[in-house]
């Protein structure tokens, strides 16, 4: 029997390659918002209608449409950005946004509060600067994330390059986005003749996240990835990868049926075959997953519905040729490592910490200041990581002395006082801008660290790189399933606390506390810590004590 088809594959289908009534949405100034069946479509172009719900209540009163703008992603494959693009990106968020610019937990831009009436302009400043927002967000497959350093190493050089590679060829070929941002005016004849040679017209039936991760850091996150690529290598030469798939962090409260999942680790493949098995998956996803039920449309749940083994059998099918058995490959860490490192061409790069991703000036911190006369002096290339913080790339030792001039002239020698713990913690955007959002996460994480950070001094163990991730809701964006200690957000200041996730992001962390203030939380901390700092083990991370000691109940120690 056959399933309906949720609303959205209706829109999809109806829309023309992604078309739909955008053009006269747009047009239409009665309204600051767009026709319904286009807020899904625009989706596809990178963007996303959204109200601010601090200001709901009193609009309601008012009897005034809610207070609608856009966020716009723009999609940075493996997070390289130039100078000049990042001038550009500076300024549209001086110009046309209510809230800083930010750097995005999959190694992308978003601007927030952009009013209708300037979307046109914004998306046209961000194509002439050879950035793109098309497939940002939508049902295809997203922005690819890769370590940022190419330079570090000829492997990191070559996963940069599978990584964009595998974005090129998965990007959609409508002409729509042209059309629509970058005046490519077509005709009825030339649109009719346009096809979806991978994604099909109703393109997939779920968003799609693919990453990159070289051993032994995993700071892409590469479990918790529908597609995953981990760089197998030897005597710094890059033999290829082990793929993972079925990796996804949303799930809904009270809904058992949805759940966070771990990618599974299914063979390896040559760098060369890379851009193949992507496609392939992306294909069987496209094919089999499922289109009437968006909650349970991702690819983990098509892996589980049908079996590992039937996925393998049926990739390996179409690819023509089957993965190899997996390789050894060992994780140690995750997350950005702030501070200067050199690479192998024997220039500098300095990973920023960012506070939540946020690139702004807050007081004596004049963080957007100081990068924009970064970018105006040219002083390196910028990369964007996957954990919202910033590399300035590829310094010579004499613009390494003016740069750290700069920094500590606008005081952003920011690592003074900031413990590795907060260092490491990701925040999603949640309230005012997500309508998903049941409680806080960014505006939340600097409160809510301190205390942390608090805790962990009292305990003597401040040293300790706790990953700590708030997601304002359960969708996860903060990829809050693998961390050591989670919240999640269920009601405003109530969350649920998971513990026990490992450092290296390969385990899923569980719930110990579900619904709990502030109060509580810390509370079921304090204990946790007090138990951590008197009976760890040699080098244990807090993550594999919580889960052997507290989830496990083992007293083994
Ligand atoms: Fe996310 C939806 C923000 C990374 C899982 N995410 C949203 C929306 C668009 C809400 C919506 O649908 O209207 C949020 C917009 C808030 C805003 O105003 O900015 C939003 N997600 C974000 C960002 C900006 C969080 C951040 O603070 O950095 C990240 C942007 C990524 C990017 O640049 O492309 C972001 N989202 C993630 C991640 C992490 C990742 O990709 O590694 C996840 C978990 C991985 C995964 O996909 O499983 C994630 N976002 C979700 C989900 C749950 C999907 C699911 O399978 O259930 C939703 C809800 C949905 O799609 O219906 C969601
Ligand atoms: Fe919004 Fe929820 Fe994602 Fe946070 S986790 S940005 S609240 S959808």
């Amino acid at each position: 029997m056959s399933v309906p088809l949720s609303p959205v594959e209706h829109i999809k289908a109806r829309s023309n390659l992604l078309r739909g009534s955008i053009a006269s949405s747009l047009a239409d100034s009665a309204t600051g918002a767009l026709a319904e069946q286009d807020t899904h479509l625009v989706k596809f172009h990178g963007f996303y209608q959204q109200d601010n719900r601090d200001l709901r209540a009193e609009r309601i009163a008012q009897k005034l449409e809610p207070a609608y703008s856009f966020m716009i992603r723009v999609r940075v494959p493996g997070g390289s950005v130039s100078p000049r693009q990042w001038l550009v990106m500076d300024d549209l968020a001086a110009t046309y946004v209510n809230r800083a610019l930010r750097i995005t937990t999959r190694q992308a831009f978003q601007l927030h509060g952009v009013l209708k009436r300037d979307l046109k302009s914004t998306m046209g400043n961000i194509n002439a600067s050879l950035l793109d927002t098309f497939a940002a967000c939508g049902d295809v497959n997203r922005n690819v994330m890769c370590s940022p350093l190419a330079e570090l190493s000829s492997v990191h050089a070559t996963c940069y390059e599978t990584a964009c590679a595998i974005s090129r060829h998965l990007t959609p070929r409508t002409g729509a986005y042209h059309e629509l941002w970058i005046n490519g005016k077509r005709t009825g004849a030339q649109q009719a003749q346009e096809t979806e040679p991978i994604y099909g017209a109703t393109y997939l039936p779920r968003k799609f996240k693919i990453s990159v991760a070289i051993p032994p850091v995993n700071d892409v996150d590469v479990f918790a990835q529908d597609l995953g690529f981990i760089a197998i290598t030897q005597h710094d030469e890059l033999l290829g990868f082990n793929v993972t798939a079925g990796g996804g962090m949303g799930m809904s409260h009270g809904e058992p049926e949805t759940y966070p999942r771990l990618a599974d680790v299914i063979g390896f493949c040559t760098a060369q075959d890379a851009v193949a098995v992507a496609e392939g998956v992306v294909k069987l996803q496209r094919d089999h997953g499922d289109r009437g039920n968006r909650k349970h449309a991702r690819l983990k749940y098509t892996i589980d519905d049908r079996g590992l083994d039937w996925f393998k059998q049926e990739l390996f099918q179409r690819l023509g040729f089957s993965l190899e058995p997996p390789r050894p490959y060992a994780f140690l860490r995750r997350g950005d490592e702030i501070g200067w490192r050199r690479g192998g061409d024997g220039l500098w790069y300095l990973t920023l910490f960012i506070p939540e991703g946020r690139v702004a000036d807050t007081g004596t911190h004049q963080l957007a200041a100081c990068l924009r006369e970064i970018a105006e002096a040219h002083i390196g290339d910028f990369r964007l990581t996957p954990n919202q913080n910033l590399i300035i790339a590829g310094i010579d030792q004499l613009r390494r002395t003016s740069l750290e001039e700069l920094l500590a002239r606008h005081g952003v020698d920011q690592l003074q006082g900031v413990s590795p713990m907060r260092q490491q913690a990701l925040a999603c955007v949640a309230l005012p801008n997500c309508p998903l959002a049941m409680a806080e996460a960014e505006r939340y994480l600097p409160s809510f660290s301190k205390q942390m950070d608090a805790l962990l001094e009292k305990h003597g163990i401040e040293q300790a790189p706790v990953s700590v991730r708030l997601s304002g809701c359960p969708n996860g964006c903060s990829r809050p399933y693998v961390a050591e200690v989670a919240l999640v957000g269920r009601a405003p200041g109530s969350y649920n606390l998971l513990i026990g996730g490992s450092a290296s992001g390969d385990r899923l962390a569980q719930v110990v506390l579900q619904n709990e203030d502030e109060r509580g939380l810390l509370a079921y901390l304090e204990g946790a810590f007090a138990k951590f700092a008197q009976s760890r083990l040699p080098e244990e991370s807090f993550g594999d004590f919580a889960y052997r000691r507290l989830i496990q109940g083992e007293t083994n120690a």
